[in-house]
């Protein structure tokens, strides 16, 4: 059975009929879909989880001008070549750019990106530097945008004192089963709490500049071109309001651990030093003077954080019984959080001392 009904599909594409249909599997929240039309021309539908998102009109707004303002930095080149650096939306019959479903689900729908390669996780410096360059590029071209103008898709979305409370809620009512088996995480995130509260306590002084970030940088939203170059930046549903680190410290997350993320194998899992240099090489390249020295002394914070607030949240789900995320197993969850947590250690142990 199609999950992309003639509907949804003519609302968007009018002159074109559905050849085929194939879902993309690797996010953990939406549904997503590689759809060809009879154009041949190739399109990404995707079904945002309302559960997750409370206002999906306002978050497609946010993708929609963020999309627009960097197509307005690139007048230099052919649309077409436009179209494979920045996503590109589909304007619905409506001209509203999104579709609800006769469930209430809302849908849009991208160009697909021909010709691009992505990576669950990295295996050259080369990839870390690239997309280092392009992460770097988003921030510094979205610098000029007005953040008046985006709504808070999920409110204190990296807001580790909110994670923390959802933490606490979840360590009361779990079943004995499941903390016994997290026992020994929920002790390593009880000992980090004040130290991982850092940087939100700086942003909320107001030491730290509010600027347009993506808050989803893992390397897999990172389009290469086929020679390795980074390309373009996609999933970008969360862009909200926030600060450098939550972009810096994601990516380097996902770049600079020797494994995937939901890894098992623990010995696998490894902080790579290297990759975290060739990053932050790429990045200032791109930034250049919009970044300021005090954002880049919390760099190495910055990446410890945001490990940990995703073990923390992948322990919260664990804990309350697999909730949010996707998982494929029981266990998911669990092993997800353990892996962040050797992370962790491992970045302790290659650098150091970060606060
Ligand atoms: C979720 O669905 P996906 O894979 O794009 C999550 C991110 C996590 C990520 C971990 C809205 O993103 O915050 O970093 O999983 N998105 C949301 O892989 O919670
Ligand atoms: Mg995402």
């Amino acid at each position: 059975m199609n999950s992309i009904s003639e509907d949804i599909f003519k609302f968007f594409l009018p002159e074109e009929n559905l050849v085929s249909e194939e879902e993309l599997t690797s996010g953990h929240i939406n549904d997503t879909y590689l759809v060809k039309g009879s154009s041949n021309k190739r399109y990404v539908f995707q079904k945002i989880n309302k559960d997750v998102f409370p206002d999906v009109p306002g978050l497609i707004m946010n993708k929609v001008q963020v999309s627009r303002h960097l197509h307005e930095k690139l007048p230099h080149l052919p649309k077409s070549e436009r179209e494979r650096r920045v996503l590109t939306f589909v304007r619905s019959k409506d001209e509203s750019y999104y579709y609800q479903d006769k469930n209430g689900n809302y849908w849009n729908v991208t160009l697909f990106v021909e010709k691009s390669q992505n990576f669950e996780s990295v295996k050259s410096a080369s990839v870390a530097y690239e997309g280092g360059r392009l992460f770097g590029s988003f921030i510094r071209d979205t610098e000029d945008f007005d953040t008046g103008k985006l709504i808070e898709v999920i409110p204190k979305f990296h807001d580790m004192s909110f994670r923390f409370e959802q933490f606490d809620r979840a360590l009361e009512g779990s079943v004995e089963e499941r903390k016994e088996r997290a026992h020994d995480l929920i002790l390593k995130a009880l000992a980090l709490r004040t130290e991982m509260q850092l940087l939100e306590k700086l942003k909320n002084d107001g030491e730290i500049r509010i600027r347009v970030t993506h808050n989803d940088t893992k390397i897999s939203n990172a389009l290469f071109d086929l020679e390795g170059k980074g390309l373009c930046v996609i999933d970008t549903d969360t862009i909200m309001p926030g600060i450098i680190h939550y972009d810096f410290g994601d990516a380097i997350r996902t770049i600079c651990n020797t494994a995937r993320e939901d890894e098992t194998n623990l010995d696998l899992v490894n902080f790579n030093k290297e990759y975290y240099d060739s990053y932050l090489k790429g990045y200032l390249e791109a930034l250049g003077n919009s970044v300021s020295v005090l954002e880049k002394k919390y760099f190495p914070l910055a990446a410890k954080t945001m490990i940990f607030i995703m073990a923390l949240r992948f322990l919260t789900d664990y804990l309350n019984n697999d909730v949010y995320y996707k998982t494929n197993y029981p266990e998911h969850n669990l092993d997800r959080s353990k892996n962040q947590f050797k992370l962790i250690d491992s970045f302790d142990a290659v650098m150091g001392e970060v606060s």
